[in-house]
């Protein structure tokens, strides 16, 4: 093993297969996928297991209501979990069902060295259950009798049950959790539970009658019984390593750090450390709690008909659906709190993050590199003239690619998604000022050998640039990021190490790639429309308050090529600064296309989109003709890309 190598277990709960997959469940494996690549990425060891929790009273009811056997019921929903985390990329090495053998084996192996230690006891419980969740729910629980989650009464029962002697670990638990700070995250849940843990701990009951309940793994003990499903659940993390003895266990059980929701804070933080603790087994090492997803402000729910489900989400989008999805969910969720999913933040996220300002670079960047490079990574050589203007980026870049990863090292640290996907941002943002600063356009026509040779230099950062953002992006954005690098002909495995400016070869050929992430919705247009009539006949005057409803602004063109099939037609990509637009014009006569790229053009920002030969247009260029004669109107001096003509 290489030294620094790093040793990780992730795991996600096992989910219920009463439900399918939705954005709650799609969030918890998303992170830790995000995680395990990002782990994999830096060389670490890396074993990241899913998989599905299929025992107990609602499962047996479900599938009583299917008019289906609990194996076949889970069989399927089982399969739908499968099927949906393969379809989001999912990158898990194992994934394990409670029902299979494996597990069963591990379980009662567990229950029958704590019964041989007498851990174990039989007692007689009697109180206020919910069929529902499957469990007691003590007085100070259920002051209206009703169960908090279900909103329906609870029923007394009483039975005899065997039971986990639980409390007499209430001091070694409290002393664990004090004793290693980093062991529950964020603070607030360590907080939650050690203020838990200052009321008496009881006992855990750890079986169900048969008579009541027969879908659960037999006790060891007095198959009369069958385990408790939370307390079968959590043995999977140990059983899909194959149990004590095996050496992927070995390998990886000292390593384990548990991803979950604050809705099973107390079985993961309270009773598995005991369990684990009793059986002689060592505690894992982190628990990692995210807050919860609400809907268009409310709880996800069946009744309201607001469950989102992400493979029909991300189906609306086409191929950028599931890296945009992957992006709204880590990048708008502070992992701890929680947060509200809406399509107008999903789509505010992507038109100003992903569309503006990463597809914007990664567009320009490219065409640059093309247009005027010829799709070759140059060998940047020291200007003619000495430094130039702008050479100080040569420093600024490197910069703010360290600055990125150590803040994007020290975010995942903390399992802060949110934050290391800011830090890219940030490092976007800085690329695209270097574009803005440099105007590799400007240099382009300028025939001094200094600035050919600056040019050259621009176009090296441009494309090593690219090649950095694209393994940064690795984790987060897999198929974006995968586009990116192909575009510099990086199609192998890449470590994070690699990620610096001084390893593009020159010579390597650039690929143009253009519309990596489309504009989904141009933003308040529709309320700037103009009116019909507005445009008048030549020679008829207007009011200044109709001029102002046309909303001219400079736009710079970053690339321009013939509409197939159309003398006429022109196909614009241009910048208004904070969004990239396609515009068509018919100026193909008069203009070649390389002789636009760069130049500063007026367009009509708020006119209707338009289809022209098959192409969609979002705005109009602006130029004046006289005969046969056609002239585009360019600005005499620089304005950015953005500013309003008026
Ligand atoms: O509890 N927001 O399974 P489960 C965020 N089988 N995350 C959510 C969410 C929401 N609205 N809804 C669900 C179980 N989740 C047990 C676990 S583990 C040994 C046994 C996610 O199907 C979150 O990760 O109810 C939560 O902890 C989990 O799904 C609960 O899944």
């Amino acid at each position: 093993m290489s030294p620094g190598r790093r040793t990780f277990y992730l795991t996600t709960p096992i989910y219920y297969v009463n439900a399918t997959p939705h954005l709650g469940h799609a969030y918890t494996t998303i992170v830790a996928d995000a995680m395990a690549r990002y782990r994999r990425l830096a060389g670490d060891d890396v074993w990241f297991l899913t998989g599905t929790d299929e025992h107990g009273d609602n499962i047996a009811q479900a599938a009583a209501q299917a008019s289906v056997s609990p194996q076949a019921y889970a069989d399927r929903i089982s399969s739908a979990f499968r099927e949906a985390w393969l379809g989001l990329g999912i990158t898990n090495d194992d994934f394990i069902r409670t029902t299979e053998a494996r597990h069963k084996t591990v379980v009662q192996a567990i229950l029958r060295t704590l019964w041989d230690r007498g851990e174990i006891y039989l007692g007689t419980y009697g109180g206020q259950y919910c069929f529902g969740c499957e469990r007691f729910y003590t007085e100070k629980e259920n002051a209206d009798g009703k169960c908090p989650d279900h909103q329906r009464p609870l029923t007394y029962i009483e039975e005899e049950n065997y039971f986990f002697k639980m409390s007499k670990y209430q001091r070694w638990l409290t002393e664990h959790i004090e004793g290693h700070p980093e062991m529950i995250r964020p603070e607030r849940y360590r907080n939650e539970i050690l203020g838990f843990l200052r009321d008496p701990l009881q006992d855990l009951s750890i079986s169900r009658p048969r008579t009541r309940l027969e879908w659960g793994i037999p006790l060891p003990f007095d198959d009369k019984y069958v385990t408790y499903v939370w307390f079968d659940a959590l043995i999977n993390y140990v059983s899909a390593l194959g149990g004590p003895g095996d050496t992927r266990f070995e390998t990886y059980w000292p390593h384990a750090q548990h991803l979950i929701g604050k809705d099973i804070l107390k079985p993961h933080a309270v009773y598995w450390p005991c369990m684990l603790q009793a059986a002689g087994l060592p505690v894992y090492t982190r628990l990692h709690v995210h807050g919860y997803w609400t809907v268009g402000g409310q709880k996800m729910s069946k009744s309201l008909g607001n469950v989102v489900e992400p493979r029909a989400f991300i189906e609306g989008y086409g191929r950028v659906g599931n890296d945009a999805f992957r992006y709204f969910i880590m990048r708008e969720m502070t992992f701890g709190l929680d947060a509200d999913f809406s399509k107008d933040a999903f789509l505010g996220r992507f038109n100003a993050d992903l569309a503006n300002d990463l597809g914007n670079f990664v567009s320009r960047a490219s065409t640059m590199i093309q247009n005027f490079g010829d799709g070759v990574i140059p060998t940047p050589r020291p200007a003619p003239g000495g430094p130039g203007p702008g050479e100080e980026w040569e420093f600024a870049l490197p910069a703010a690619l360290l600055k990125a990863k150590d803040e994007i090292a020290a975010a995942m640290d903390d399992f802060a998604f949110q934050k290391a996907l800011a830090a890219i941002g940030e490092y976007i943002a800085r690329l695209n000022q270097y574009v803005d600063a440099m105007h590799p356009w400007t240099l382009a026509k300028d025939t001094d050998p200094a600035a050919r040779e600056r040019l050259t230099g621009v176009l090296y950062m441009l494309g090593a640039s690219l090649r950095c953002l694209g393994i940064l992006l690795t984790p987060f954005l897999p198929d974006a990021s995968a586009r990116i690098l192909a575009a510099v002909g990086e199609t192998g495995k890449l470590g994070l190490s690699e990620a610096r400016y001084d390893r593009l070869s020159p010579g390597g050929r650039v690929q143009k790639v253009s519309g990596l992430f489309p504009r989904l919705e141009p933003p308040t247009r529709g309320d700037a429309r103009p009116e019909e009539g507005v445009t008048g006949k030549p020679g008829s005057r207007i009011t200044i308050d109709e001029f102002g409803k046309v909303e001219l602004r400079v736009a710079e063109v970053l690339a321009a090529e013939p509409v197939p099939k159309s003398k006429k037609l022109l196909k614009l990509t241009v910048s208004l600064g904070t969004e990239q637009r396609t515009v068509v014009a018919g100026i193909a006569e008069h203009y070649a296309p390389a002789d636009l790229v760069g130049k500063r053009v007026v367009v009509v920002a708020n006119l209707e989109p338009a289809r022209l030969m098959g192409v969609a247009s979002d705005g109009m260029v602006l130029a004046g003709s006289s005969g046969e004669r056609l002239a585009v109107v360019v600005l005499d001096r620089d304005l950015p890309s953005g500013a309003r003509v008026t």
